[in-house]
């Protein structure tokens, strides 16, 4: 684990801060003209060192740029020609990554995976197999369209319940994957899971009674319009957002991990601008994937009490588990208690230690505003994470590892997964704190 360097604010620092937060919007002066912006130039990833706290790769992020990645003082970015620019005047060394594998075999009009990754589900591909487990095991599977992507392709929720039928009292839990095109294998992961939970439901004793006591959510892809687009030219584009267009601006798409509804761009922690990595779009929730998610999470609220009590949302690559809140430093204040905070890094921990993932606070890794980990908890009071799959390089893949590590990588989760479900119904256990905030379930 990295050492917690907080509340270190070098002038050198605090000036790089000025200059990256200022930055974005001088690029958008020189934007260039009308058609040439989303020419389908890759983005690149490069690694840059020398940062030496949390607040160095904030900074990196206010420049439109994407972190994928940090290893003690050094990160990997992702950034386009103008944002690289703008890196480059924070002063830190910056090398070019090799372009992901796969990359060259260029076939445009191609709509599967490229060689090497045709195990990947396309969204159509994801559809069927998931329509298939649903004719398969109607009693145990639902399937739910709960919105539109911004090109009309549906997004669904399943319900997984050993009693479908009957109105349970055990808790809720939501499983998210895909909000970030390029990052394909957590739709593997989300697959895995529902087909993991209906196969072994009735032989397993464990996930019997985990579906016998709760519902399981799982919405398997928050992003399908951009993860389409990543691999429509035969070679994978980088692409990490939805394709939205933007008012004023050629350049498409907003980061669906921006836009959630809570401290929505307040802090630093995404960009304003359209070519960014990292835009946070017009207004909260003005993607209609983050819309349809958040009014479905809200329409889970019976009676007066959201029904979801934990959830996972599904990222890579950097092999972690992250909870909130990822708009600010402290790990306590407005609307996270000391318990709270520590009831998230129990079981953080715990799923940790059974995936060998990293386990901390999201801005320990650099500042995220408008996260949708920020806002189930925030808004909806959900212990959410956000874990961050395999691997933990970009020289193991980065967001594009071969296909033959799905089923390792996938399972890999399996423990944590089933862990977070047994907490569910009371994740304040995990600190002995039962007998005072659990007594009503
Ligand atoms: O930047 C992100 O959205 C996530 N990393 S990724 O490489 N998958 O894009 C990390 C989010 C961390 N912050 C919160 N979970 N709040
Ligand atoms: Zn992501």
């Amino acid at each position: 684990m990295r050492p917690r360097p907080r509340g270190v604010r070098t002038t050198v620092l605090a000036a790089a801060l000025t200059l990256a937060l200022a930055a974005p919007f001088a690029a958008r002066a020189q934007d260039p003209p009308a058609g040439a912006a989303d020419t389908g130039e890759r983005p690149h990833q490069y690694e840059v060192s020398g940062l030496a706290t949390p607040a160095a790769r904030t900074a990196l992020a206010a420049t439109g740029a994407s972190v994928d990645e940090v290893h003690g003082r050094t990160a990997v970015v992702t950034a386009d020609r103008r944002q690289l620019a703008l890196l480059r005047t924070l002063g830190h060394p910056v090398t070019r990554l090799p372009d992901p594998p796969g990359a060259a075999a260029a076939a445009p009009g191609a709509t599967g995976f490229p060689a090497g990754y045709t195990k990947y589900h396309t969204y159509a591909q994801a559809m069927s197999a998931i329509d298939a487990l649903v004719a398969r095991y109607p009693s145990l599977l639902t399937k739910t369209v709960i919105g539109k992507s911004h090109e009309g392709r549906d997004l669904i929720a399943l319900k997984l319940s050993g009693n479908a039928a009957r109105d349970k009292t055990g808790p809720e839990v939501l499983f998210t994957a895909h909000q970030h095109a390029r990052e394909h294998l957590t739709v593997e992961m989300a697959l895995y899971l529902l087909t993991e939970f209906t196969g072994k439901y009735g032989t397993d004793p464990r996930i019997t009674e985990l579906l016998d006591s709760r519902e399981i959510w799982v919405i398997p892809d928050l992003n399908p319009d951009g993860g389409a687009y990543d691999i429509a030219s035969g070679a994978f584009r980088n692409w990490r957002k939805n394709r939205q267009p933007n008012a004023g601006s050629t350049a498409v798409g907003t980061d669906l991990n921006r836009n959630w509804e809570y401290e929505w761009g307040c802090c630093g922690g995404s960009s304003g601008s359209p070519s960014g990595e990292t835009y946070r779009g017009p207004a909260a929730a003005s993607s209609p994937e983050v819309r349809a998610v958040e009014n479905f999470v809200r329409s889970r609220v019976v009676g007066g009490k959201q029904q979801i009590t934990a959830a996972i949302d599904f990222h890579t690559y950097g092999e972690l588990v992250l909870w909130p809140f990822g708009f600010t430093n402290d790990p306590t204040g407005p609307g996270m208690t000391r318990d709270d905070h520590d009831a998230f890094a129990a079981v953080g921990r715990k799923m940790a230690a059974s995936n060998g993932y990293t386990p901390e606070q999201s801005s320990e890794l650099y500042l995220t505003d408008g996260s949708i980990d920020d806002w189930l908890w925030g808004d909806q009071k959900i212990f959410a994470y956000t874990f961050e799959m395999y691997p933990s390089s970009s020289g193991a893949g980065g967001f594009y590892p071969k296909d033959t590590v799905i089923p390792r990588e996938t399972a890999r989760n399996r423990e944590a997964v089933l862990q977070l479900l047994e907490n569910a119904d009371c994740m304040y256990r995990s600190i002995g704190k039962e007998g005072t905030y659990c007594t009503t379930r």
